[in-house]
């Protein structure tokens, strides 16, 4: 006999971690069952870089729209739905707007997005697209379309679903509470990704919160990585023009600015950055030594943590975790590019595929 229901056992973050958020029994869930994503080990890549620690990464890729944003995104929408709200609206370099354009879609709200033009990654573009959100490229970047969202809500005409919106950290926090429920505690680090700086905020409330809950003992250094080139935080004041190949996070004014200073040092952590090269070679030594892929934002922590493991920041044994933000197949452009290798074109022969094998 097939079970009714439509939980799969696992009820989405709102209702598995309701009493963290802002919701009650009535709330109208919107929900695609985001979260209970894998905490991956990857020993090969420890390996490869030289530590000697115990590294996991939180696979955010394994999300309904394959990023960290569809955890906030039900809590936004979710929002929009009980406040009666008919259009939500969000600036995006890409993940946001794919996470946003389903919800509402589950929802049946309209969607409205603002891209920097020309710099959105496919894979994203292709979501917001399909899923029927209106979609406008911005001519500008991230930080103009931002502020364009935020005059948008100001008018009360349309729900801003930006990370400006608190609730939208609120669910991003529950990614802590799972690391926890693994790993029966918080580890000793914890790296991720800063672009708009709202995921590392939200980490660090999780962290706390469950640690005040008794359901942890301890917190974890929060290390927060941004991109050379679009390093505001790094730098100490708004870069007018960022640059980075990491797209996701090409953002020179982030909105979340204080939550991740406080996080960084509340928690004896840093926000450092580190530059494309070093970004590229550890989206590739991830994907060759573990098979994991992942989007170029997300290599970011990783070829930060390969830099404190140079610099002998690391002490021996220390448990790691590392949030990957997104799926490697939101950027195909990127990895066909610096992959190194093209498809061997060849006649539809066994001699043929024997003679470009090197067996
Ligand atoms: C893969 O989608 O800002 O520091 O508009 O897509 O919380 O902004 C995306 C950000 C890291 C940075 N990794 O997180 C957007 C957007 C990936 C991302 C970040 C983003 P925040």
């Amino acid at each position: 006999m097939i079970k009714p229901g439509t939980d799969n056992g696992w009820p989405g973050v709102i209702r598995k971690y309701a009493s963290f958020l802002p919701v009650n029994a009535t709330t109208p869930v919107v929900t695609l069952l985001e979260g209970n994503t894998p905490l991956i080990p990857v020993p090969r890549f420890v390996a490869a870089i030289g530590g000697n620690f115990d590294l996991r990464l939180k696979y955010e890729a394994m999300n309904p729209t394959c990023s960290f944003k569809d955890r906030g995104m039900t809590m936004a929408i979710t929002n929009a739905v009980a406040r009666g709200a008919r259009t939500v609206v969000c600036a995006s370099t890409g993940n946001t707007s794919a996470s946003a354009a389903a919800y509402s879609a589950r929802a049946g709200l309209h969607c409205v997005v603002l891209l920097p033009e020309g710099k959105i990654a496919h894979g994203k573009l292709s979501q917001a697209l399909l899923y029927g959100a209106t979609t406008v490229s911005v001519q500008g970047n991230f930080d103009d379309a931002l502020r364009i969202v935020r005059e948008l809500g100001e008018t009360g005409l349309v729900e801003v679903v930006n990370s400006i919106n608190p609730v939208r950290i609120e669910g991003q926090k529950t990614a802590a509470f799972e690391i926890c429920d693994v790993l029966g505690d918080a580890p000793d680090y914890h790296f991720l990704p800063v672009g708009n700086a709202g995921n590392i905020t939200a980490y660090w409330r999780g962290f706390r919160e469950y640690r005040d809950a008794g359901l942890s003992r301890r917190v974890p250094r929060m290390m927060g990585w941004q991109a050379l080139g679009a390093d505001p935080i790094v730098q100490g004041h708004a870069i007018a023009h960022p640059e980075t190949v990491a797209t996701a996070i090409r953002i020179g004014n982030p909105a979340s600015w204080s939550g991740a200073v406080e996080a960084a040092r509340d928690s004896g952590g840093q926000i450092r950055s580190v530059s494309d090269e070093e970004i590229l070679h550890a989206y590739k030594l991830l994907a060759r030594t573990e098979g994991v892929m992942v989007e170029p934002a997300c290599a970011a922590p990783l070829a930060g943590l390969i830099r404190c493991v140079r610099e002998g920041e690391i002490p021996a044994g220390s448990v790691i975790t590392a949030t990957m933000t997104g799926h490697g197949l939101k950027d195909p452009d990127t990895a066909i590019r610096v992959s190194g290798f093209t498809p061997k074109v060849v006649a539809a022969t066994r001699e043929a595929v024997l003679g470009v094998l090197d067996l």
